[in-house]
This record gives structure tokens, sequence and C-alpha cells, in this order.
């Protein structure tokens, strides 16, 4: 990659300076001296929290070059602690408008108004705590990669996710002062899943002990962080909408290894049992003998991520969704193509609750009810892809069908916490629970038998035997390319 100084393109990013960057830091001393400052703590927590194990590998990874949507990645190896993570952010329109909310007209804010500096910083600091929390989750994946072509996808996504966090650590230290600088301190002591120092949110704390659950993860949770990402690249807070703008380009690849991840599982099966004759997809002992993932499982493990995810999104009635609405921070999936008086003062939304011991669809204040829309906007996306799941079992001749629990299964946030019930949203009682969890979660031999699965697999162009290769490689190289030299050292 060229690190030559800053070219005069519209969008380059200047590599001359220690943190790249397109918003011209070298003329902000102020901000530059608090990233240098905050920089050799990132790395320390990145060697210590990071990919275990290759750190001195040569990874082909993409670095964002520009913030030209078609030419912002440039391909070539790198050790992961030399990555050039920076600050990039999406093109400024000058003309943008705050598009919704009790200020909906205003020229868009360039710096933070002072009576939403607490909310603007709760959200920046919770969507900045996902980051690294990750990182973490999946430090020990690449021990156990099924390709090199995987593990590629892996530390791409890591080292992303690590430059996700340097995007919100900017904004800290950029607009909100000395809070700022601790916030993003904070940022880098708190570990996902630590008893006294967790993670903000729920599903960031808890582990990803396989590849299916990172696939899982990349397919549910990391579309939570583009359904997130949308609604605050719709902030009248313009450096956000802007940071999140562009985010949400690195985002799209993390959910792709997820879709095909999950996908490639599937097919590789599928094609198992075809092979095998085995008609019944029900019979797991079967499938698990020929050293595949039963359809089963995939089920279940759908039905772990998915309703952890859905936590994500907070109570269904919220007056903070409603607070950062009206306030112009947060808008809604999609805000500016949406037809109504983005003001939501009278209108209504209909949100599923637990009412009388049933559950039921009541009207509710469409301002209170925002994260139920912006959670059923995400289910409709997820069900997309579950959708082209299901027809890779079909074209392969398998009958059985992948489906998304209900909403109010397995939920630990907002209004199905405190009941039982079933995928298909039955209420059941503790007793009934505990005698079917174990149907509908992985158990703890599911978790032993794909465990058992966990292999490395990093012959050139090999791929474990429970995963189908994948159609095309990675900016097109052929099946064979060593996507990481894990001894480069
Ligand atoms: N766990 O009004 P409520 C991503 C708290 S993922 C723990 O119901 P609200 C990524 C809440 O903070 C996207 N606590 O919800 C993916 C509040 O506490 P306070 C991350 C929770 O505030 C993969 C109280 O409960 N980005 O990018 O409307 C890899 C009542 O809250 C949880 C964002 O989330 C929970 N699950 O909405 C890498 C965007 N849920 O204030 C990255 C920024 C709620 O009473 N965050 N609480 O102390 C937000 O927009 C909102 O804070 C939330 C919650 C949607 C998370």
């Amino acid at each position: 990659m060229s690190q030559s100084s800053a070219s005069a393109d519209i969008g380059a990013v200047d590599y001359s300076v220690k943190i790249p960057n397109n918003v011209g830091l070298v003329n902000d001393a102020r901000v530059l001296k608090a990233l240098e400052q905050w920089h050799p703590g990132y790395i320390d927590w990145w060697n210590t929290m990071g990919p275990e194990g290759f750190q001195t590998s040569d990874v082909y990874l993409r670095t964002a070059v520009s913030i030209d949507p078609k030419g912002w990645a440039q391909f070539g190896f790198v050790k992961m602690p030399e990555y050039r993570w920076g600050i990039l952010l999406a093109p400024q329109d000058q003309s943008r408008k705050v598009h919704f909310g009790a200020s909906q007209g205003e020229a868009a804010w360039q710096d933070v108004p002072g009576e939403h500096r607490a909310s603007l910083r709760r959200l920046i600091v919770i969507q900045g705590d996902t980051e690294p929390a990750s990182v973490e989750q999946q430090r020990h994946l690449g021990k156990t990669a099924p390709s090199l072509y995987d593990m590629r996808n892996l530390f791409q996504v890591n080292v992303e996710e690590g430059r996700h966090l340097w995007a919100m650590v900017y904004l800290l230290q950029k607009y909100f002062g000395r809070d700022g600088r601790e916030e993003a301190e904070g940022l880098l002591e708190r570990r996902s899943g630590d008893k006294d120092k967790p993670r903000m949110l729920g599903a960031f704390n808890e582990a990803t002990p396989d590849w299916l659950s990172f696939f899982m993860f990349t397919f549910f949770t990391d579309r939570d962080g583009k359904m997130q990402l949308e609604s605050l690249a719709q902030s009248g807070f313009d450096p956000l909408s802007r940071t999140c703008r562009f985010m949400l380009t690195e985002e799209a690849h993390h959910m792709f290894v997820g879709e095909t991840g999950v996908g490639r599982v599937i097919e590789r099966t599928c094609e198992a049992m075809k092979a095998a004759g085995i008609e019944d997809p029900t019979d797991v002992a079967k499938v698990r003998a020929l050293g595949v993932i039963d359809l089963p499982t995939i089920q279940k493990k759908m039905n772990m991520h998915f309703p952890l995810t859905l936590d994500l999104f907070g109570s269904e009635i919220s007056t903070n969704a409603a607070n950062f609405y009206n306030a112009g921070l947060k808008g809604r999936f999609m805000e500016t193509k949406i037809d109504d008086d983005h003001r939501l003062t009278s209108a209504t939304y209909p949100v599923l609750k637990l009412v009388d011991g049933q559950i039921r669809m009541v009207e509710e204040p469409a301002l209170t009810a925002l994260n139920m829309r912006l959670r059923d906007d995400y289910v409709k996306d997820c069900q997309g892809g579950v959708n082209r799941w299901n027809k890779i079992i079909e074209k392969l001749g398998i009958k059985f069908q992948l489906k998304l629990p209900s909403v109010a299964f397995n939920r630990h946030i907002g209004e199905f916490r405190d009941v039982n019930a079933s995928p298909d949203a039955k209420l059941l009682s503790d007793t009934e629970w505990i005698k079917m969890k174990d149907q509908w979660l992985p158990s703890k031999d599911d978790g032993d038998f794909i465990d058992s699965l966990m292999q490395p697999c990093w012959g050139l162009g090999r791929y474990a035997g429970w995963i189908a290769a994948p159609k095309i490689g990675i900016d097109s190289k052929s099946g064979d390319f060593e996507y990481v030299k894990i001894h480069a050292a």
C-alpha cells in the first residue's frame, strides 16, 4: 500500500501520520495528541486480547485507502498489530439537515448540542464497547480455523471491529473533552465475560465457543450492528452520522461471512447426507457419524443466537428510544425514505406484548415503540437470510426447513423476559421449560459434538470436513491461495 502523504483525492486517507485519517488530524493537534496517547494502550489491548497465537502471522487483509465506495479497499499481507487502523468518515454534505424529532429541518449539528451531550456520549460509548468485546469473544477461534480462507475472514472481521472502536474513540476524544478521554480509556479496560468489568450489553459477554457460533454471531449480531449503525447514521449530530456511514460499508462483509459461513455448513451437511443415502434429517446420530453438523443442531444454534441478539434492541417500549428520537440523535432504519411527519407525535405502532398471560399485538405510541420497530426491521432482514439457507437445503433435496424462533423465546430483556415460551410462542411452566429446553437450545452433548469437529485445517486449498469450500475466493484469489502465512515470524 502506498503510505505517501495525503493525496488531493476527495476521500483519500492520509497515511503520512501515525494515525491514518481523512479528517485532517494533521491540523488538529489536540485530538492528534489525545489519540497518540491512547494508541499504545490500544496496541497493548490488541496484543493481549486480540487473536491468540497469530500476531506475527502475515494475513491477507484489506485496508481502506479512500472512502470512495468503489476504491476504498486495498489488499495486501499485514501482521495484525501493524494494521493501519484509522479514522475514516464519509464525506460531509454541507446541506444536510436534521431529518426527525423536535429539531427537524435545522442544519445538521457539527458540534454536540449541550443539552444532548450525556445521551450522545452514552450512545457512542455503548456502540464503542461492542467492538472490542467481539474481538475478545473471538480471540481463540484462529486455532481451530476450518481453512486459511476462514481464518483470514475472522481476522479481517477482527481488525475492522478494532477500527470501529477507533471510530467511536475519535468522536469521544474530539467532541467530549475530559470525560470523552475517560470513556475512551474505559473501552480498553472492560472485558467480555469479566465478572467485575464486563462489557456493557448482554450478548457481548457470552462465549463464542466454536466456528458455527462465530458464523451465527456474524449473521445475527453483526446484523444488529448494521441496524443500530443505520439508525445512528441518521443522527442530527453529523460527525456520528458520517462515521457510521463509513462503518456500514465494512459491516457488509461481516454479514457476508456469517451468511455464507452458515450456508456452507448447511451445504456440506446436506451433501454428506445425500452421499450416504440418509433421508431423515432428524436421525442425528447417523448424520453426526458422517462428521458433519446435523440440521437440528444448526436450528438450535439459531435458537440461541437470535434471542440473544433481539435483547440488544432494548425494551419494546422505551422512553430512552423516544428521547433519542425526539432529540434528533438516533433515527429509524431508512428514516429519510419513510413517508410520515418524522415527529411521531400522534402515530401508533403495533407492539407484541404480554397481556393477561397471553401474547398479543397492542397499538402503542410510535415514539416509545421505536426499539420494537427497529427490531421488526431486523427480523425481516434475518428472515431473508434464513430463506436463502432454506433454498440450499431444498436444492439438495433434504426435507427440512430452518425457522426463526418466536420473539418471545428465551428472552432476557423486554416484554418476555419473565416468561418461558416455546420457539412457536406457546407459554410454558418452569417444569415444562426445563423438560423441553435441551430440544430447543444446544445441550452439553451438542456442544461436545461440535467441539470434537473443531480441528484446525490449514492446508492450502483445504477445508474441514464439516464445511463446504466457498464459491469464490477473497479478492478473486485462487482456491489454494495462502491467505494466512502462519509462521511468518
Ligand atoms: N444489555 O430503554 P431500554 C454492534 C439497558 S451491535 C444490557 O430498554 P434503550 C456489533 C439500557 O442501556 C450494536 N443492558 O433500551 C455487532 C438502559 O439502561 P439505563 C451496538 C441493556 O436504551 C457485532 C436500560 O436497560 N450498538 O455494533 O432504548 C460485532 C433500559 O433500556 C440492554 C448499539 O446498541 C442489553 N441488551 O436501548 C461488533 C447502539 N438493553 O439507560 C459490533 C447504541 C437495554 O437505564 N445503543 N439495556 O442505565 C442504543 O441505541 C441503546 O442503548 C440500546 C438500548 C439499543 C442498546
